[in-house]
């Protein structure tokens, strides 16, 4: 695994001990075992898969923004009920790659497909299937695990052309029954449990991977350093936004329970570290303060934020800093 986002059993180990489990089920004639698995969310950029999943784990996992290709690796979400671990695995929108950057994240999806219990392919109902949407379906086709599709943003379904988009995304995914109207911002609480029970009912039985109360297996830092990289996506514009990559170069938690934070902004360009830092600095502290919000939002932390920003020439096409960049580890 290169970026390892997993820190579960391997899946031999997880098969095995299903498998054990599945026995000790049957011995004792349970109806309801307890469930667990991997669902790996696949759709096109920009659908909605990182918002659904932050909805369905209750906790922000993974950062959203209205910018496609804003997920650039698996991200897993830990989903706890009585009865099942539902391992969500949030993926890159797949998109044909054109830079080492984009091959990367399509690795990614790779990964997430080669091993997940369940395929959860998530499209934006507000408009109709195109080839984006066909070449995500032709991929995860001929893979066995069972499907499920969340015809998504269905808060935004038109109701003049909402019924000819649903046919076709019905063509398309070829599943009526297992097809749930989701929404990630006006959640309908019960359309998600819906779409949860039909998942948790196709899932091996399995014990609990991961221990209740953790949620992702991102390392804190890794979270403050996309929590970083979503203000950058948010204020800024056209291509620099995409050439953002954000490091941590330091963590510390100081006795007190200040989180001491300094943060390397990569960008690609010496005309994006201008428009990063902006008009007297006016960008960077912008960001800098909304992500230290944020931060100590989500990591309840009180953060002291340093940020600084480098260029590094055209990192998205170096494989070599590819991994690093995006991993936060550089
Ligand atoms: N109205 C509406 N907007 C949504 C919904 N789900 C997501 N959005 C918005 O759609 C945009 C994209 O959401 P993301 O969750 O980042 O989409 P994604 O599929 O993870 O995108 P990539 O990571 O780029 O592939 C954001 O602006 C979200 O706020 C929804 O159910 N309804
Ligand atoms: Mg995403």
């Amino acid at each position: 695994m290169t970026t390892t986002t997993h820190n579960a059993p391997d899946t031999h180990a997880r098969h095995d001990l299903a498998s054990d489990i599945e026995m000790q089920a049957a011995d004792a004639s349970t109806a309801h075992p307890h469930r667990a698995g991997y669902v790996a969310i696949v759709g096109k950029p920009n659908v909605g898969k990182s918002t659904l999943v932050n909805a369905l784990v209750g906790r922000k996992v993974a950062i959203t923004s209205p910018k496609p290709q804003t997920t650039r690796r698996r991200i897993l979400g830990i989903l706890n009920r009585p009865n099942a671990q539902v391992l969500f695995v949030d993926t890159p929108g797949i998109h044909i790659p054109k830079q080492a950057l984009n091959a990367y994240m399509m690795r990614e999806v790779e990964l997430a497909l080669s091993d997940c219990d369940a395929i959860l392919f998530v499209v934006d109902i507000s408009r109709s299937p195109d080839e984006d949407d066909r070449r995500v379906m032709e991929r995860i086709r001929p893979i066995a695990a069972p499907k499920f599709m969340a015809l998504n943003k269905a808060d935004l379904m038109d109701a003049a052309d909402g019924p000819e988009h649903v046919r076709q995304f019905f063509e398309l995914f070829g599943d009526e029954n297992n097809a749930v109207f989701t929404s990630g911002v006006k959640i309908k609480q019960e359309n998600l449990d819906e779409l949860l029970d039909k998942i948790i009912a196709a899932l091996p039985p399995g014990p609990q991977y991961f221990p209740p109360d953790q949620y992702t297996d991102q390392p804190e830092r890794m979270l403050a350093a996309e929590l970083i990289r979503e203000q950058a996506l948010r204020f800024l514009e056209q291509e620099v936004p995409h050439a953002v990559a954000v490091s941590i170069n330091e963590y510390v938690i100081r006795p007190n329970k200040t989180l001491y934070l300094a943060a390397t902004i990569y960008v690609e360009r010496e005309s994006h570290k201008g428009i990063l830092i902006g008009k007297g600095g006016q960008m960077l502290k912008r960001i800098g303060s909304e992500s230290r919000r944020e931060i100590e939002r989500e990591l309840g932390h009180k953060v002291y934020l340093e940020l600084w920003v480098k260029v590094r020439e055209h990192w998205r096409r170096d494989e070599r800093y590819v991994e690093r960049l995006v991993s936060a580890l550089e």
